[in-house]
């Protein structure tokens, strides 16, 4: 018997991927099954990492997306080669371990797809991923900088948030924007345990109305990979990364301030406000430099990453 349920509104079914990819990652898997097989009665750990490595997807073998180019075409930096941000993602709802995220992503499910606009507008909606895409797809390449002192620059293909906020109506009373991750429970994936998923984070209206508030759809002319946060995710670029909620599900507008996921697990460790300064140190380590990740350089961390956002804190 076929077993067929209708998928819920945040259920995605397939994903972005072309036909080459399935390809190249089912042969990298038979290879590394190989050399895994032979290297696991020796080493297991090593066995395990080359399979997760071999199921790991590269931006290259996602589908293309196009957006027109920006006002912010250059972040100052070369590009992060797409290779370092496919396989080195944050992604806590699989797991804490970096490397093994990209291959744990292929269970992500992220077409079609729908976000949730509702709370204090006056227009709540359920907007599909292609009617998001199809307010405008800007490129705009931005600097990002992790909590955790490594950065990227990161061509993002996106949506200014605030055209989204436009179409909504914001009512007088709102002052904050929420924003929920999908739910990886209800989507059959095994998160840590002990944390308050979804992932949820929150700006202030301002925050989420400034232009360069982006929600992205893809980076390096391709659709994100799940493991980047398919198909949709938050980019603050002045906020630490922790910010950039991936894989959205649900944008709520509200009076009061909304948790943040981190912030929530740790307030001594993650600040709700998050914007990027080197002269505050993290707890356990010194905000003032980071890793350039793709390269062997460190730079200077700017205050507020470098953008100019001092409207928003006059
Ligand atoms: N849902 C969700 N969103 C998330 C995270 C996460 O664990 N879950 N990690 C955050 C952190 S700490 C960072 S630095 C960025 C990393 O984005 P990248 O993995 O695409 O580089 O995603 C952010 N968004
Ligand atoms: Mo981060």
């Amino acid at each position: 018997m076929v077993f067929a349920r209708r998928a819920r509104a945040w259920e995605p079914v397939g994903r972005p991927l072309t036909d080459e990819a399935v390809h190249a990652a089912r042969r990298r898997f038979l290879v590394a099954l190989g050399a895994g097989g032979a290297a696991a009665s020796l080493l297991a750990v090593a066995g395990r990492r080359r399979v997760e490595d071999a199921l790991a997807l590269d931006v290259e073998e996602s589908a293309p997306l196009a957006g027109a180019p920006s006002a912010w075409r250059d972040a100052g930096r070369p590009l992060t080669p797409p290779r370092a941000v496919a396989r080195f993602p944050n992604y806590f709802e699989l797991g804490g371990e970096k490397r093994a995220v990209p291959a744990r992503a292929r269970r992500l499910a992220t077409e079609p797809w729908a976000v949730v606009v509702d709370g204090l507008v006056e227009r709540p909606e359920r907007w599909t991923l292609e009617r998001v895409l199809a307010l405008g797809l800007e490129e705009r390449v931005y600097r990002h900088r992790c909590v955790e002192a490594w950065a990227l620059t990161v061509p993002w293909i996106g949506v200014p948030l605030r055209r989204l906020l436009e179409e909504a109506r914001p009512l007088a009373a709102a002052r904050y924007v929420a924003f929920e991750s999908l739910d990886p429970v209800a989507a059959g994936l095994t998160p840590p345990e002990g944390f308050p998923f979804p992932y949820r984070e929150g700006l202030t209206l301002a925050e989420a109305a400034h232009p360069l508030t982006l929600l992205a759809a893809g980076y390096y002319g391709r659709r994100l990979l799940p493991q980047n946060g398919a198909p949709l995710r938050l980019v603050v670029p002045w906020k630490y990364g922790f910010k950039g909620a991936k894989s959205l599900v649900r944008v709520t507008l509200c009076a009061e301030r909304p948790p943040s996921f981190w912030n929530s697990v740790a307030p001594d460790e993650y600040g709700w406000t998050a914007n990027v300064d080197p002269s505050v140190p993290h707890p356990r380590w010194s905000q003032a430099k980071e890793r350039l990740l793709g390269t062997n350089d460190s730079v200077p961390t700017l205050p507020c990453n470098g953008y100019d956002v001092g409207s928003l804190y006059a």
